[in-house]
């Protein structure tokens, strides 16, 4: 299959080399790293079976104009409409988006006419240097069509996917999956950037309550928007991501310790956008984005 993984940082660069074991892969990249691949190949860390091992997808850092039969949006958040409006320039049976937070899909919709994928990961990645990344958790992909039933792009995309040796799970549930993802988000990322820990660490005494809190509280939020999401299935969530990637750095906590902007606003921010209209408190999601979005502004990041 002709993919192009547009916006290839650590998760989207992982997820581009691995599928670029059995496909046909362009990254669209920074350009330091794009020129790195170009000139030596994209090479994959990490402990797991088949790893480490270099392949020679195509990079470019020009999105526009590009064809293919998948796009897969791995941007961050606020990104995701810049991305879009690059890919509306060119030509895609099929956009997935695998991206953090919530929104995306209906930001990728609203630009493009291809129908719209909705895709989660518990992959762990860190982009080492430019033409390397360390897979540092072997997790899973769940896809679907973004409103949830079924879809037959969903199980060629699914398939694609399985076919590179990648976890894939093709779901009929997306918006509870997503909601699901969300609730793990905003349990996990804001409490390890602000505390400077690993995953693991909201197992643990100080930090448990708090992430239990920041997704119980997505939870609700998501039966008030008519998700079918139990604090019991959120919280369970958490734990297994949390320990399953107890070693990994959040994307959060790496775009902290690098100084760049975070996915706050899609994450916590969305849950406590959403509880607002709907007239719920969520204090914990609250104070954790105000906290986040203080550290942003002080280095002039938003
Ligand atoms: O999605 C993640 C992230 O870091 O953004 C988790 C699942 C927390 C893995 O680190």
């Amino acid at each position: 299959m002709e993919i192009v993984v547009f916006g290839a940082g650590s998760l989207g660069s992982l997820v581009g080399g691995l599928l670029a074991r059995e496909h046909d892969v362009t990254l669209v990249a920074r350009e330091a790293h794009a020129r790195a691949v170009r000139e030596s190949g994209l090479t994959l860390e990490g402990e797991a079976a088949g790893f480490p091992f270099t392949v020679s997808p195509a990079a470019t850092t020009d999105g526009t104009g590009l064809e293919a039969e998948l796009a897969v949006v791995t941007v961050k958040s606020f990104d995701t409409a810049a991305a879009a409006d690059a890919l509306a320039t060119g030509s895609f049976d099929v956009v997935c988006s695998l991206q953090n937070g919530m929104g995306n899909e209906e930001t990728l919709a609203a630009r493009l006419e291809a129908p719209i994928l909705a895709a989660t990961a518990t992959y762990g990645a860190i982009l080492r240097e430019p033409g390397v990344v360390a897979c540092t958790g072997v997790g899973e992909v769940v896809l679907g069509a973004r409103d949830g039933g079924p879809a037959a792009a969903a199980d060629r995309v699914g398939e694609a996917f399985a076919t590179a040796g990648i976890e894939t799970t093709v779901a009929d549930d997306m918006p509870c999956r997503l909601w699901e993802k969300l609730a793990v988000n905003a349990g996990i990322n804001p409490v390890t950037a602000l505390a400077r820990t690993e995953n693991g660490a909201v197992l643990e005494a100080d930090a448990t309550d708090l992430s239990r809190a920041a997704a119980r509280e997505t939870a609700r939020v998501a039966r008030a928007c008519d998700v079918g999401l139990s604090n019991r299935e959120a919280l369970a969530a958490l734990e297994s991501v949390a320990s399953e990637t107890a070693a990994n750095t959040s994307s959060m906590h790496q775009d902290v310790r690098a100084e760049r902007r975070t996915e706050i606003d899609a994450i916590n921010g969305y849950v406590v956008d959403r509880a607002a209209e709907r007239g719920l408190e969520v204090p914990t999601n609250r104070a954790l984005t105000s906290l986040v979005r203080t550290w942003e502004r002080e280095l002039e990041l938003r």
